[in-house]
């Protein structure tokens, strides 16, 4: 990036820095030069405790803030732990955005998830489809978390005149993804699922899936996803959204596939060959969660990172990193 670039000697915290969107995107901004980047860890500062997110605001002062801490999980952690999926969600939220508005913050982008849009929205998901009608339940207190972070920063922007926005990537997966079968999101899973029935020690060459395979998914690379972060971080204000009257900005590729396609792109990279089941007694969920990508297409970001190679990277990070 050249001198020009405004932003790479700014004081950014990214909140959330170990997790796997946090952590990629700390990666990115680290190796495109930026100097002044501020992080902290959990037992440092807890961003559900307001008086310790205001504090560390005042007395840090940092310039830019982005918002990649969460309670995330996948279907079945969503739809079980409710209360906590809400409550973490709104407390981190409403904590750094009015700390970073208090302590006089430049700019700031909150991250949020496809799940916000309606369950039954048409398909691609236009930004202007947020809240045109109800939400899927297995992530009801997810979803109307994030809506709410949208809202504020919207809010903020009307009232204030914050250069504050959000940004919805689409599924996302990678390296530090998390691969409990209980609580992460499909695609770790079934690496780890496939990984492990082709073992010796597996006790059947089979793998049992979860809900029909037939909903239709769409899976962004995560380090793809915090090269998007810095590209609206260096290009795109507040305004250039709620001008346009949409709240958030959509990132994906703009493709989707089943469950049942994406398991068998998985199997083969991980190299198992048995048979595949399905457990119709856990959720589908939402019947179809696909990105329309052409705003940000045309702001000029673009995926790079095809599915295939997307899943072979996170298979040797597995390899390399993952112990149970
Ligand atoms: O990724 P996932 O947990 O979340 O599940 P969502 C996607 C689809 O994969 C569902 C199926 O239809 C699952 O039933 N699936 C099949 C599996 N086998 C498995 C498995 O072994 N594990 C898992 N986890 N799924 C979450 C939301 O929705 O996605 C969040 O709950 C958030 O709010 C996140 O938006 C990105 O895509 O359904």
């Amino acid at each position: 990036m050249s001198s020009s670039n405004k932003y790479l000697n700014k004081k950014i915290f990214i909140a959330g820095h170990s997790g796997m969107v946090g952590s990629a995107i700390l990666r990115n901004l680290e190796s495109s030069g930026y100097k002044n980047i501020i992080t902290r860890k959990h037992r440092e500062l807890d961003l559900v405790q307001q008086d310790q997110v205001e504090n560390f605001f005042f007395s840090e002062k940092p310039e830019c803030v982005i918002i990649a801490a969460a309670k995330v999980g996948g279907i079945l952690a969503n739809n079980t732990y409710r209360a906590e999926f809400i409550y973490k969600n709104l407390m981190i939220e409403a904590n750094l955005i009015n700390a970073a508005y208090n302590s006089g913050v430049e700019k700031l982008i909150f991250l949020g998830s496809s799940c916000i849009y309606p369950k039954l929205a048409p398909q691609p998901l236009k930004e202007e489809y947020l809240l045109s009608d109800y939400l899927e339940f297995t992530n009801e207190p997810y979803a109307i978390a994030k809506i709410a972070g949208i809202k504020l920063c919207e809010s903020y922007y009307r009232q204030y005149g914050t250069n504050f926005f959000s940004a919805m990537p689409t599924n996302l997966y990678g390296p530090f993804d998390n691969f409990n079968l209980e609580t992460s999101h499909v695609l770790p899973a079934l690496i780890r699922k496939f990984h492990e029935a082709k073992t010796p020690q597996a006790e059947n060459n089979s793998v049992k899936l979860w809900g029909t395979g037939k909903p239709k998914r769409e899976f962004l690379y995560v380090e793809d996803l915090a090269e998007a972060i810095r590209f609206l971080l260096e290009n795109v204000e507040a305004k250039d959204l709620y001008e346009k009257g949409i709240s958030q900005l959509n990132i994906g590729t703009g493709e989707d596939l089943t469950i049942r396609e994406l398991a068998k792109i998985i199997s083969e990279v991980v190299g198992f060959n048995g048979s595949i089941d399905y457990d119709d007694s856990k959720p589908d969920g939402t019947p179809r969660k696909l990105m329309d990508v052409s705003r940000i297409h045309n702001l000029g970001w673009k995926h790079s990172t095809s599915l295939k190679d997307g899943i072979e990277k996170t298979y040797n990070w597995f390899l390399e990193n993952f112990k149970s």
